[in-house]
């Protein structure tokens, strides 16, 4: 096959976008789409500064390359979550991250949990017995947590996340199977910081395909780590990605489409649930934003962890406090 653009040998075709490309052109054309997401959705502009979540996979390490070779200013942050998974996940997604980081000369920010707060994330799932020992929503608690709040003091304007299409398309199915309309009203490209304490939230390539970004993390010769989290298997989301895979299968484009037209039926009012009535406020032990009365689940949890452990009480202003040096301002 040949590339559209050039003529030479292509690497990559497109059927959603009936369109095959070469390494050099597809290198090209990738951060351009982004590029015009960024744009429509008025993610954030080279006067803002961004802070990218990563997890040394490909999206997120693939996003980051991408944002800079845009020529946004943006900074990564890694947070270690102490999984091991008999492959030792977590040290070599930081690793990973890391390596990314310093051959481009880039600045990562990184958080591990074990070592700020007092307990690895599968440890914590068990002490707390949310979710009866699967540490997936600990995990998410902790994650928007701590994106929140390194990205909120550390004057980051967006935190962008590298959620793809397929991500975005796998999350609209499921809360359109079971019709969660606060979530379909809240599920956007953006999450805008309308309360004090929030953190602008992006999702910059919320178009691009999870097969793209295989290919762009190839092309660019980005090292990342292929295995997912040993706790993804078997979830909810990578059903669905198989099923909306033998869709698009059949009719290319379809997630593309799915994923569009939902947002122009939003946009169009028909998710517009009212909003919700819950106040929030600075939590009494750590100052972030919550709708918990008192302290935040958060700090609730890790004051149980505590407690389990014996670990000493912590002073309010050292729970969740980054040190200062992380944030050059
Ligand atoms: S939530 Fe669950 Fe993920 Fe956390 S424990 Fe792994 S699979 S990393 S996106
Ligand atoms: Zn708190």
């Amino acid at each position: 096959m040949k590339c559209r653009k050039c003529g030479g040998s292509a690497v990559i075709n497109m059927r959603q976008h009936k369109l095959a490309l070469c390494a050099e052109d597809y290198a090209a054309w990738l951060p351009d789409q982004v590029q015009k997401s960024i744009e429509k959705y008025r993610m954030f502009t080279s006067a803002d500064k961004v802070l990218v979540a990563v997890s040394g996979g490909k999206d997120s390490l693939g996003l980051w390359d991408i944002l800079c070779k845009l020529g946004y200013k943006a900074d990564g942050l890694y947070i270690g979550l102490g999984i091991d998974g008999g492959f030792g996940y977590s040290d070599q997604s930081r690793q990973l991250s890391q390596q990314f980081a310093d051959a481009h000369g880039l600045r990562l920010h990184v958080v591990e949990v074990e070592s700020t707060y007092g307990a690895t994330i599968p440890e914590l799932a068990v002490i707390s017995n949310r979710g009866h020992g699967k540490p997936c929503s600990v995990c998410g608690l902790n994650k928007r947590y701590i994106m929140n709040r390194v990205a909120h003091d550390g004057g980051y304007t967006a935190l962008a996340t590298g959620h793809n299409l397929d991500d975005e398309v796998a999350v609209l199915m499921q809360n359109t199977l079971v019709w969660a309309g606060g979530y379909l009203a809240r599920q956007a490209p953006v999450l805008e910081a309308n309360r004090p304490g929030l953190a602008r939230k992006v999702k910059p390539l919320c178009r691009v395909y999870e097969r793209e970004m295989a290919a762009y993390a190839l092309v660019r010769g980005i090292e990342y780590i292929y295995d997912e989290c040993p706790h993804a298997v078997g979830s909810t989301t990578i059903a669905n990605k198989e099923v909306l895979n033998q869709l698009e299968e059949s009719r290319p484009g379809a997630k593309l489409q799915f994923y569009l037209n939902f947002l122009q039926a939003k946009a169009a009012g028909l998710f517009n649930v009212p909003a919700s009535e819950a106040e929030l406020h600075a939590c009494e032990r750590c100052g972030q934003p919550t709708t918990a009365p008192g302290e935040c689940s958060f700090c609730r949890l890790w004051d149980k962890v505590r407690t389990v452990k014996g670990l000493p009480e912590c002073v309010p202003a050292a729970l969740g406090a980054m040190p200062d040096s992380q944030f050059p301002q």
